[in-house]
């Protein structure tokens, strides 16, 4: 039994770029100049031999023969779900049969791990059929295992011989895009004819650069997340008696959490990277927070929603000096600190190892808060920041400073709280129209790469502000998004993050309206998605994204 909603989403036909809507047999890749590293440009071009400086790809009206041979290609999905998964496979599906109904297309299971073990499903129209145009990556699973070792990459090269496929297409995120990156590297300095070919991913919105506007699902995420603030805000105007501290997803950067302001006017803000430009401690946020809560006070309204992105807490210099030192005294100790069982043990262990000012920050915390930052790391040696409670913990410092204020008779509110975490709500929504078209369009695209011998590139599909039909289709070369940084104690070539902008539009809209949306009620109620009525409605990209466009 499915869904009314999920019924009418299966009739949903996706826009494709108007390149690659003809036949397949009438496009040609084109391409531009040699490319470079964003930095670290003599380290990563040694790393990376056989893929540094290949040539950005766009497609144009032309001619190819790639339909004559029949092939079969694999896919996985990496790392975090993203509203639009589904569709990346649809359209990779679609086109792969449309050049050849012999081709193959094949789903290795529970991400990357599933490709090194050979975990497998080969796709059918119907199977296919019943995922189109719905959220979540529970057609085949997703996993956070990192490739990166000989070994894996071995066992990946006999899988595609035994699968007789000429590529393999991974759906992911930055890590995961830097792994598609080394393996590309791996089967062309090895002569293995299979291309690599990565989709950019995740609802953060941290993997963008000037080629690739937005990862996939970040659109429908912030609409979801946004809806929920919308109705937490009418609820607090309505009722006039709580403020709510509201967690965004997003990991290090302030995307969401930004994006979701410029929809729903609230109250406060915090944007991580203003944080780490400021400097601002952890008590400079709380004073800001405090203020703001005695200011609206003072007009009697003691309710109000503050929204504070995920990796706050990594931001603030103290801390991020503090979490860089347990990063690594977790990675280079790693079989002691595994072998600890309670929380005291751990506690005491890195106490004795950090330095004196990381110590005095770890202090600081309630226990609660340091036993989250003592947790186990991702496989990418990233601190788990989705389970750090930074809500609560502002929370309880905004209250003993309005205690404090109110001792000093600076405040005379009235302090009443509810805090969220909004992220796994939003990461496997059914896709809004936009990202169940820039998905599709992105798999279809992944094809084009493939079938025409590329490897080591990311599928990009551009110029997203204009209706789907002037979308430009074409590849990046993953390696000329690469830095090198430190994960895990050990420098390692990755593709950079974006962070937010300050010198950005979408933070300058922001910063030039938060006084006015601070101390009066400006909130805004976006609703819910809509997948049919007015285009302005139902295919309306997001506020960051037409900024940071607009012509
Ligand atoms: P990706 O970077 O893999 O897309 O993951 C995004 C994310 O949703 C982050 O926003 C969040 O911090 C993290 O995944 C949570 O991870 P998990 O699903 O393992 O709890």
């Amino acid at each position: 039994m499915v869904s009314p909603l999920q019924k009418y989403r299966y009739e949903y036909q996706p826009k494709l770029p108007e390149i690659l809507r003809g036949e397949i047999k009438d496009v040609k890749p084109v391409l531009g100049e040699p490319t470079q590293s964003v930095s670290d440009q003599a380290e990563i071009k040694k790393l990376f031999p056989c893929t540094y400086g290949m040539p950005e790809v766009s497609f144009t009206k032309g001619s190819n023969d790639y339909g004559k041979k029949k092939i079969n290609v694999g896919v996985i999905l990496s790392g975090g779900q993203a509203p639009g998964g589904h569709n990346v496979i649809c359209g990779l599906f679609d086109a792969l049969k449309k050049a050849n109904p012999e081709n193959n297309l094949i789903g290795f299971k529970g991400g990357p791990s599933g490709l090194v073990d050979d975990k497998f499903v080969v796709f059918t129209e119907d199977f296919i059929n019943e995922y189109r145009n719905t959220g979540g990556f529970d057609i085949i699973g997703s996993g956070r295992t990192k490739l990166e070792t000989e070994e894996q990459f071995e066992k990946v090269k006999n899988v595609c011989a035994k699968h007789g496929m000429c590529g393999i297409v991974i759906i992911g995120g930055d890590d995961s895009n830097t792994n598609a990156a080394v393996l590309a590297e791996y089967f062309a300095s090895s002569k293995v004819p299979v291309s690599v070919i990565g989709c950019p991913k995740t609802i953060d919105g941290d993997l963008k650069n000037k080629d690739i506007e937005v990862s996939f699902g970040f659109d429908t995420a912030t609409k979801v997340y946004s809806e929920l603030i919308g109705n937490i805000e009418r609820d607090a105007n309505s009722a006039k008696k709580y403020w709510h501290f509201i967690k965004l997803m997003g990991r290090s950067a302030s995307h969401i959490a930004l994006e979701c302001a410029l929809e729903t006017q609230p109250n406060l803000c915090i944007v991580s990277e203003e944080v780490e430009k400021k400097g601002m401690s952890l008590s400079q946020i709380v004073d800001q927070i405090a203020d703001a809560v005695a200011k609206r006070a003072e007009d009697g309204n003691n309710f109000g929603v503050v929204l504070i992105p995920e990796g706050l807490i990594e931001f603030i210099p103290e801390i991020k000096v503090l979490i860089s030192e347990l990063n690594d005294i977790v990675a280079k100790e790693s079989e002691a600190f595994a072998g600890l069982k309670t929380f005291e043990e751990k506690s005491d262990f890195v106490q004795r190892r950090l330095t004196a000012a990381s110590k005095k920050a770890f202090l600081v915390f309630p226990d609660g808060i340091k036993a989250q930052l003592l947790m186990d790391r991702d496989p990418h040696g990233n601190v788990q920041v989705s389970r750090i409670e930074t809500e609560k913990l502002l929370i309880e410092l905004v209250g003993k400073k309005l205690d404090e204020m109110k001792a000093a008779g600076t405040y005379c509110g009235k302090f009443s709280t509810q805090n969220h975490f909004f992220g796994y709500e939003g990461r496997c929504s059914f896709p809004s129209n936009f990202d169940s078209d820039y998905c599709y369009s992105l798999g279809y695209n992944a094809y084009f790469l493939m079938a025409g011998g590329f490897t080591g590139y990311l599928s990009s599909v551009r110029n997203l502000c204009k209706p789907a039909r002037y979308w430009k289709a074409g590849g990046v070369p993953i390696t000329m998004m690469m830095n090198m940084e430190v994960r895990n104690g050990k420098n390692k070539p990755v593709i950079r993050k974006a962070l937010v902008d300050l010198e950005g539009k979408p933070f300058a809209y922001f910063a030039s309206n938060r006084d006015e949306w601070a101390r009066k009620t400006c909130f805004v109620f976006p609703g819910a998605i809509q997948y049919a009525g007015p285009a302005e409605v139902c295919d309306r990209t997001t506020i960051t994204l037409a900024l940071e466009h607009e012509e």
